[in-house]
């Protein structure tokens, strides 16, 4: 380790931008082609020294992962003490670093963040890392490595992880020996944290039919294997399909969360028979979604508004059932969820819910407002969260009668069994399966909650999608001035109809969602506005949809 060194900090040829590139710290962190990422790994390094300095020597996270992104493109965000996405105002440091051009102006941006936040350098840090299975994690390693070095950090690395794993890792880091302490601060301990609360969350009941898992071809795979030897088959019996870390081309291809809820349909050659239960894990294995198909061989998906219909409708009866009515649930969702499912919400089951833009540090915040806030994102990205009071009223109410000991015992488990920093697919599988188990539910069972309304969401290349602001939880668009009017236009002629367009904050597109009463009405929707989008703004490519 060396000291706080500005001379080495601004000397590095690696300080040297991408020149013609403009980086965004956007929805999850840095992310775009791998081959542009060299310079921004090292200043991101710096960044996390800083932002421990600041926070008296806290341990900060790095993760490197695209997650659910193509092979060839990578990313990195940072991870507060508490395990939680950077704060918010951070990320404009990490997007002036990034696109500070040379060591020079590197300098002045450090200077500049060290002034505004009254930083001594000369304090400690701490900084953890990991990485995803993607191939250009290695040399991205090295540049981190070194923006770790010339800042001064004590930096330990982590290797292959999930992405949760790394928020669970920091956050046991900086609460050891504390009245607050999360857990043992190891893979191992992860593991076995997850499996006890499990083992108990299913305690009494029969084991369902065995679950197969699609790992999207990345690191879900072979964690998801490790952690299974913690929980004997009578408990759990899984199958894991899409498992090839090695091959290249593979992570995310075809296969995957994203994949499964974009195409709505089953990876190909998955051998998904009536009765069976499926799930996907995207690339760095923070979503999922689970699917089946009906008697009639019909798909149907059970996205992240299916689960967090399913979590809270399980969490609200055992608070009730334990007798603490004094614990109120909330739901966090965004624009893309079904319009059935905020219906179920708020109708059938009575819960308050928000809706807030996209991107995991949204949804976080917004779930704290809760006694338990549950969020989650269509896509299969989300949580549980429970508040410090809700956790004490937990641990400290006395049963009264068997079924509420057995109820405060269920709530108990399952604030070990969630993953509270992050969505975590391994986590958010145990609970669904932990819900699934306790009702001796099918997919199909579950599944009866509501009916999704047909949706459909579409990608639109577009010369610069930076030119799309949105407001109002991004449902409706502020510029291209006069756009939003004319998609107004077009949704007013259908059934149920409604339809938003947004710039995406990983990818280099713009997303259009749509959802009617039927599918070809939506099909038709999703299709119109996708041409306009690209008509008006510059598209690239072929016509979407047409
Ligand atoms: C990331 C974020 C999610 C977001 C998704 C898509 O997921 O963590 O909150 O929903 O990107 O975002 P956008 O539509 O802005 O591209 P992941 O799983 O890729 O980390």
């Amino acid at each position: 380790m060396t000291s706080f060194d500005y001379s080495s900090i601004k000397s590095n040829i690696i300080a040297h931008k991408v020149e013609s590139y403009t980086y965004t710290y956007g929805t999850a962190g840095f992310r775009t082609k791998a081959e542009l990422l060299d310079s921004v790994m090292y200043k991101v390094g710096i960044l996390a020294t800083l932002r421990s300095k600041k926070l008296g020597g806290a341990t900060i996270g790095v993760m490197i992962t695209a997650s659910h992104n193509p092979e060839e493109d990578n990313g990195v965000k940072l991870v507060d003490p508490r395990g939680e996405m950077l704060e918010q105002s951070w990320e404009g440091y990490a997007t002036s670093l990034a696109n500070a051009k040379g060591g020079d102006a590197l300098a002045e941006v450090v200077e500049e963040i060290v002034a505004a936040n009254k930083i001594d350098t000369e304090a400690p840090a701490a900084v953890i890392y990991g990485y995803d299975t993607r191939p250009s994690c290695a040399e991205l390693v090295k540049c981190l490595e070194l923006g770790l070095e010339v800042s001064g950090a004590k930096a330990t690395n982590f290797g292959l992880k999930t992405t949760p794993m790394l928020h669970y890792l920091v956050r046991c880091i900086n609460t050891a020996n504390t009245s607050d302490s999360y857990g043992e601060p190891t893979e191992e301990g992860y593991y076995k944290k997850l499996s006890e609360a499990f083992k108990t969350s299913v305690k009494g009941k029969s084991r369902l039919s065995p679950l197969t898992v699609d790992c999207a071809n990345g690191v879900g795979a072979p964690k998801l294997r490790e952690f299974l030897r913690y929980l004997p088959e009578d408990v759990l019996s899984v199958n894991i399909m899409n498992d090839d870390v090695t091959s290249l081309g593979k992570l995310n291809k075809d296969c995957g969360a994203d994949y499964v809820k974009t195409q709505q349909r089953a990876p190909p050659g998955s051998k998904i028979a009536p009765g069976s239960r499926f799930c996907s894990y995207d690339g760095d294995a923070d979503r999922i979604v689970y699917y089946f198909v009906d008697s009639n061989g019909t798909f149907r998906l059970l996205d992240g508004d299916k689960i967090a219909g399913l979590a809270a409708m399980f969490i609200m009866e055992l608070v009730h059932d334990a007798g603490i009515s004094s614990i109120k649930v909330g739901v966090v969702q965004t624009a893309y969820a079904n319009g059935s499912s905020t219906n179920y919400l708020t109708k059938v089951l009575n819960v308050p819910v928000s809706c807030v833009s996209t991107g995991v540090k949204h949804l976080h915040h917004e779930a704290e407002k809760y006694d338990v806030g549950v969020y989650f994102e269509a896509n299969g990205h989300g949580t549980v969260l429970f508040s410090p009071e809700a956790l004490n009223t937990i641990k400290t109410t006395e049963a009264k009668t068997p079924a509420q000991k057995h109820a405060i015992d269920q709530l108990q488990a399952l604030t070990e069994l969630i993953n509270q920093t992050v969505g975590d697919a391994i986590s958010d599988m145990l609970l669904v399966e932990t819900i699934l188990t306790n009702r001796q539910w099918t997919c199909e069972e579950w599944n009866q909650a509501y009916t999704d309304l047909p949706n459909r969401l579409v990608k639109v290349v577009v010369k610069d999608r930076h030119i799309f602001k949105t407001t109002n939880a991004e449902r409706q668009l502020v510029e291209p001035v006069g756009l939003q009017g004319e998609i107004d236009a077009l949704v007013a002629k259908y059934a149920n109809g409604r339809s938003f367009v947004r710039a995406s904050g990983t990818e280099d597109a713009v997303r259009v969602y749509a959802e009617a009463s039927t599918r070809a009405e939506t099909d038709e929707l999703a299709s119109k506005v996708a041409q306009l989008v690209y008509d008006r703004a510059g598209g690239v490519g072929g016509r979407p949809l047409s």
